[in-house]
């Protein structure tokens, strides 16, 4: 039996931004900007009174709560925050799979302290971070990923909930199917079609069932429903995609301007996979439409992709074989990693959508 926890800091850029000016302590606070494009990384939990989430339209928060504060993000700050947290991470466990800046997993089945109760690790971790950093973090501790994933979001903000061996499989079997790996908002209403709300709904499914209507992600749901998940808690993960996307200040519509658009992305696509020393073959264009739809388009080329020309000639060539029938919101270009490449797992989600409105 494996003993795995999940660690997230609660409302993390904002919390860092309370903490770093009293002045906004026990106010509704939003980190992003409040431009006409603007998009909220993270709100506090006074501002969450208010409805107020992550990747909100900030004019739509602005609506929400008139006396929304805005603070623009300070990611040196926020990147050394989690490498403080990191380097306590690792005094417990070698094993540490960070998700992003603000979330890991930890396999701390044998721990570096001889620890016998993950829940105790738990305990120390977190106070460990208090101390360190001045915020807080909920802990998921249990027998897996997926469950250990769920417990830390139990309890939010500063939350410590444990689901144990002998309590997991009815512990899922009350679980919404929105909370399952994996489900996100369609796959939630196909089930909801179908009768499945709980996990015990969808453990009543057959195997076959699930993998007939939902494919590979089936056999993961089957697995779930019995509270199995055999993932390995994997430190140094490999970077799946290196991509830099922009965001028009306004959709545009000439093909002149998407392609000099496209250059830019494909220099700066071309520095960073320099940088990073990142090898892949699969390039993907990505174009977000006026009504937010999302087209990608992507080859696979015979060698790794390193030089700019390479980027935009194959971009280019995708592009065009686009029959454009909207405005184009946003553009942006990827490159998927070669499966055999060990390459450090950097973290980019948090960096995206504050990013577009950096340049927007
Ligand atoms: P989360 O852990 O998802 O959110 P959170 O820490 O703000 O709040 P919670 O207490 O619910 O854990 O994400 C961590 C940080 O990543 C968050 O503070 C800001 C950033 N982020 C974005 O920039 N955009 C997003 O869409 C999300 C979800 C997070
Ligand atoms: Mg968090």
């Amino acid at each position: 039996m494996r003993k795995i926890i999940h660690i997230d800091m609660d409302a993390f850029f904002a919390s860092v931004e309370q903490r770093d000016d009293k002045s906004l302590q026990g106010k509704p606070i939003a980190v992003g900007s409040s431009g006409k494009r603007g998009v909220i990384s993270t709100a506090s939990y006074e501002a969450r009174k208010y409805g107020i989430r992550s990747a909100m339209p900030s004019q739509i928060a602005i609506k929400k709560c008139p006396e929304l504060i805005f603070v623009p993000p300070r990611y040196d700050v926020y990147k050394s925050v989690s490498n403080q947290i990191r380097q306590i991470f690792l005094e417990y466990t070698d094993l540490v799979e960070p998700l992003s800046l603000d979330e890991a997993y930890l396999d701390v089945t044998t721990n570096f302290k001889n620890i016998p109760f993950a829940i105790d690790v738990a305990k120390e971790i977190k106070d460990r971070i208090f101390q360190t950093t001045q915020l807080t973090a909920s802990a998921g501790v249990s027998i897996n990923k997926f469950l250990a994933k769920i417990a830390s979001d139990y309890n939010k903000p500063n939350g410590l909930f444990i689901i144990g061996p002998k309590k997991a499989e009815k512990f899922v079997e009350s679980l919404p199917i929105e909370k399952f790996f994996g489900i996100g908002e369609k796959t939630a209403i196909k089930m909801h079609q179908m009768n499945i709300f709980t996990g015990k709904d969808l453990k009543e499914r057959s195997e076959e069932f699930l993998i007939t209507n939902f494919g590979k992600s089936g056999k993961t749901y089957f697995l779930n429903a019995r509270a199995i998940d055999n993932r390995a808690v994997v430190s140094n993960r490999q970077r799946k995609s290196l991509g830099v996307e922009w965001t028009f200040t306004e959709d545009v519509s000439s093909l002149l301007q998407v392609e000099n658009e496209l250059i830019a992305i494909c220099e700066e696509l071309a520095n960073r996979i320099a940088k990073s020393k990142f090898k892949g073959r699969t390039i993907s264009l990505k174009l977000k439409l006026e009504d937010f739809s999302i087209l990608t388009r992507s080859k696979t080329l015979p060698n790794d992709i390193e030089e700019f020309s390479v980027l935009v000639e194959s971009s280019k060539e995708m592009l065009n074989q686009i029959e454009l029938k909207q405005k184009i919101r946003l553009i942006g270009v990827s490159v998927k990693a070669s499966e055999s490449v060990g390459e450090v797992y950097e973290v980019d989600r948090q960096m995206m959508i504050p990013f577009e409105e950096d340049r927007g």
